[in-house]
């Protein structure tokens, strides 16, 4: 068979996937189809879905669709917009840093450390500085875990020590040469005014001044902590999003073998 629908589909739809030139996918290889969800503090009118749709456009969307508008409140509607951009990106030109380890599972850590460090690990975690927030440091540490994932409390072969938020650099190091901790774990969720940056260089700073920083396993961790950002600061390893208590263990494991801290 020839012509028809099947010269039409090959005609309309690109499926060439160009590395160098990636674009968002929403039918079809290409279309740089997005969806982008916002409010307009407006009441919900057939006027303001055109306002919501110029703004769609206002930001680079091709052809938008105001495909949902609900009112939030009293003046307050909320638009879901769905359009095509045409901005790709060259994937091979990124080059990111990552946490160079093979993830184990609870099972596989404790005989890890079992056969190699022969020893209880001791993990001393918290998030310091004014950073009030705990459910990430709790993520790692706590019994029960987080997302079907346990945390370090659970297992076997570690002593884990979650001191909470608001631990002040001073006494995190205190209490880390107190317990005798090999890995110290960081947790930093507030970023304004840069002032995770400012708790986490201020603690590798003490830990440099005292002549330990050698000494410990030092990983942080955050929503806006990457491993780039962590090793500029002068910390072992970073963990953002999508990261679980075997991730940091398996990392922090296999350094205290590698660097021979036991
Ligand atoms: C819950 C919450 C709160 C609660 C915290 C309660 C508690 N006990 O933790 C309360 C209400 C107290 C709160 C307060 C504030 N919050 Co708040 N909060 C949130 C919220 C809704 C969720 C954060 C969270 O729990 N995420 C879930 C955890 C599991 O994710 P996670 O932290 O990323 O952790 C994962 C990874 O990052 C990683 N990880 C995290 N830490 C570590 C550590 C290590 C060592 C490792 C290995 C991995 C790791 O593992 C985890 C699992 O994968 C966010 C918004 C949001 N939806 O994200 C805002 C948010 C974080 N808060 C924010 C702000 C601004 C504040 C306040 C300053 C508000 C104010 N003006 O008072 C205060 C801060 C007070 C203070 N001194 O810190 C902003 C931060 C903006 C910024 N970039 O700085 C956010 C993003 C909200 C926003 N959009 O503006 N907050």
């Amino acid at each position: 068979m020839s012509g028809g629908l099947y010269s039409l589909e090959k005609k309309e739809f690109d499926k060439t996937l160009d590395l160098k030139s990636v674009r968002p996918y929403g039918d079809t290889i290409n279309d740089g189809k997005v969806q982008v969800s916002f409010t307009l503090p407006l009441e919900d009118s057939e006027k303001s879905t055109e306002a919501a749709r110029i703004m769609a456009k206002k930001m680079g969307f091709h052809e938008p669709d105001v495909v949902c508008h609900k009112k939030l409140d009293n003046g307050f509607t909320f638009y879901v917009v769905y359009g095509r951009i045409a901005h790709s990106v060259d994937y091979t030109s990124i080059i990111v840093q990552t946490v160079d380890v093979n993830t184990m599972s609870m099972d596989e850590i404790n005989k890890y450390i079992k056969d190699n460090i022969k020893r209880k690990i001791v993990v001393v975690g918290a998030s310091t500085g004014s950073d009030a927030h705990t459910v990430g440091i709790d993520a790692i540490m706590n019994m029960k875990g987080y997302a079907g994932h346990y945390g370090l409390e659970r297992y076997e072969m570690i002593e884990a020590y979650n001191l909470g938020s608001q631990v002040e650099n001073e006494d995190f190091v205190k209490k880390a040469i107190e317990l005798k901790a090999d890995v110290l774990l960081v947790s930093q969720t507030v970023t304004q005014k840069n002032i995770h940056i400012k708790n986490l260089t201020n603690l590798v700073e003490i830990l440099e001044a005292e002549g330990i920083r050698d000494k410990f396993i030092l990983a942080c961790g955050g929503a806006r902590i990457t491993h780039e950002l962590a090793k500029e600061l002068g910390y072992d390893a970073g963990f953002g999003p999508g990261k679980f208590a075997e991730d940091v263990a398996s990392f922090a494991v296999t350094e205290v073998v590698k660097r021979k801290l036991v």
